[in-house]
């Protein structure tokens, strides 16, 4: 055994490219030719693989970090004392939808490496070569297997998606304007970022493959914000700083432990719904790269303020694009909350494989009549969107009713529960 670095290799022309994955962890047992790291520049990206196998001891780059050749990845301690000096090549794809077959390289290339904005994804080169044969970017492509990787199955949904089926010809969808936006003024053109053209394909297969329903509801929160505002710290008297979100995420549970269909999958495999036994919550998170959808896990067995510290803590680590790609799954369901910001309903998309999304919107004051009287009340708005392949109107109208109660003026009861 002896400690090897794992260096970045020769890339030809790339300069201060930028780390944007971290694929490995320290303590990790790799194997040679495993991907380490991604790297893109604004022509394409290139994972980088490992020359060695065996336990990754110390990992000297973050997602963020721009690297030159020879900058040490990592430490290794390898099994195998020498080995072939590792020799990466780039076979940059240009970030086009469609993939073309990489040019041929000069040099020879030992080592495999996998290329294009595709890369950034995990699917095996058998996949790829699938993919790509049907035209597709397997970088718009969803995997459904563990941490993400792409099936022939995924990529046959995908297409699916894709397509219409025309008198029996397949015709891929591409719609082009009649006239181009410069005819009518200046423009500009720019890349679109990273996350939104990951999330992208997602979003279409949602709303196209889900028949999605979305109930509107006012919901009376009045004795929750009183209690919220008056929330201190026993010991040091001070204000403890909450915002609804907590409250509204608790709520949730208990609706989702009322309702277990909310807190379900479809399999479409076997043609099954799968029940979770967790409550893994997701939160939409707005950052400056995209909407990020991480997961907060067990929430059932959180207090408010831990939720309330939780909630700030993973929106930094998106927003700092430090969060474990792993978080962004395994979800039970969504709150895309718009409070902090403004407006009152929407339409939640869902975010698959889940089968509900509750959109939250402002609260405002509102003047109502309550047994005879005119009275000022707080009023929050909320939307919820849902599957309606596995859950009905009924059902929906129901969920919505009990998340009311469950924020309304016997909030503390409801919630300890
Ligand atoms: N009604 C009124 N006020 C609200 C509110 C609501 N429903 N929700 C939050 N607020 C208040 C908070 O109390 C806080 O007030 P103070 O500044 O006085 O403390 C302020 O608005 C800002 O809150 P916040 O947005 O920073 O915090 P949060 O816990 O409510 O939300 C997070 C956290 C990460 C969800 C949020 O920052 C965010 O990114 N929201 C956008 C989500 C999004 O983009 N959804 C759309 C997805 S679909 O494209």
């Amino acid at each position: 055994m002896s400690d090897v670095k794992i260096t970045v290799p020769d890339m030809g022309d790339f300069k201060d490219v930028e780390i944007i994955e971290v694929l490995v962890k320290e303590g990790q047992t790799i194997k040679k030719n495993d991907s380490l790291i991604t790297l893109e520049s604004d022509k394409s990206s290139v994972e980088v693989p490992s020359s060695h196998s065996g336990e990754i001891k110390k990992i000297n780059v973050k997602i963020g970090d721009k690297v030159n050749k020879g900058d040490t990845i990592l430490t290794i301690n390898s099994e195998v004392k020498e080995e072939k000096k590792e020799i990466v090549k780039k076979k940059p794809v240009e970030k086009k939808d469609k993939i073309e077959e990489p040019k041929k390289l000069k040099t020879p290339t030992p080592l495999p490496v996998n290329t294009s904005p595709a890369s950034t994804k995990l699917a095996s080169p058998k996949v790829r070569k699938f993919a790509r044969e049907l035209g597709a970017n397997v970088s718009d492509i969803q995997g459904s297997q563990r941490a993400g990787r792409i099936s022939e199955e995924d990529v046959k949904e995908f297409i699916k998606t894709q397509v219409t089926v025309n008198q029996g010809k397949v015709e891929k969808k591409e719609h082009v304007e009649e006239y181009a936006h410069e005819e009518f003024g200046q423009v500009e053109l720019k890349e679109i970022p990273r996350v939104k053209r990951l999330s992208g394909p997602h979003l279409v297969r949602s709303w196209t493959e889900i028949p999605h329903v979305t109930q509107h509801e006012e919901v009376d929160i009045t004795e929750m914000e009183q209690f919220r505002s008056s929330l201190y710290d026993y010991y040091s008297g001070e204000l403890i700083k909450v915002t609804p979100l907590a409250f509204i995420s608790k709520a949730l549970v208990s609706a989702l432990k009322a309702f277990p269909n909310f807190n379900a999958s479809i399999d479409p495999v076997q043609n099954k719904i799968i029940y979770k036994k967790y409550f893994h919550i997701g939160f939409a998170v707005d950052t400056p790269h995209g909407l990020m959808v991480p997961k907060i896990r067990n929430v059932d067995q959180m207090s408010i303020k831990e939720i309330g510290e939780e909630l700030k803590k993973t929106s930094k680590l998106c927003r700092e694009l430090k969060i474990d790609k792993k978080e962004f799954f395994g979800g039970s369901m969504t709150i895309s909350s718009l409070g902090g910001i403004g407006g009152t309903f929407f339409t939640p998309i869902i975010n698959p494989p889940e089968v509900a999304i509750l959109g939250v919107g402002k609260s405002f004051d509102k003047i109502v009549k309550i047994q005879g009287k005119i009275v000022s009340r707080k009023i929050l708005p909320i939307s919820l969107s849902y599957d309606h392949r596995i859950i009905d109107g009924a059902e929906g109208a129901r969920f919505c009713v009990y998340l009311s109660e469950c924020l309304g003026k016997d909030f503390a009861f409801k919630l300890a529960v």
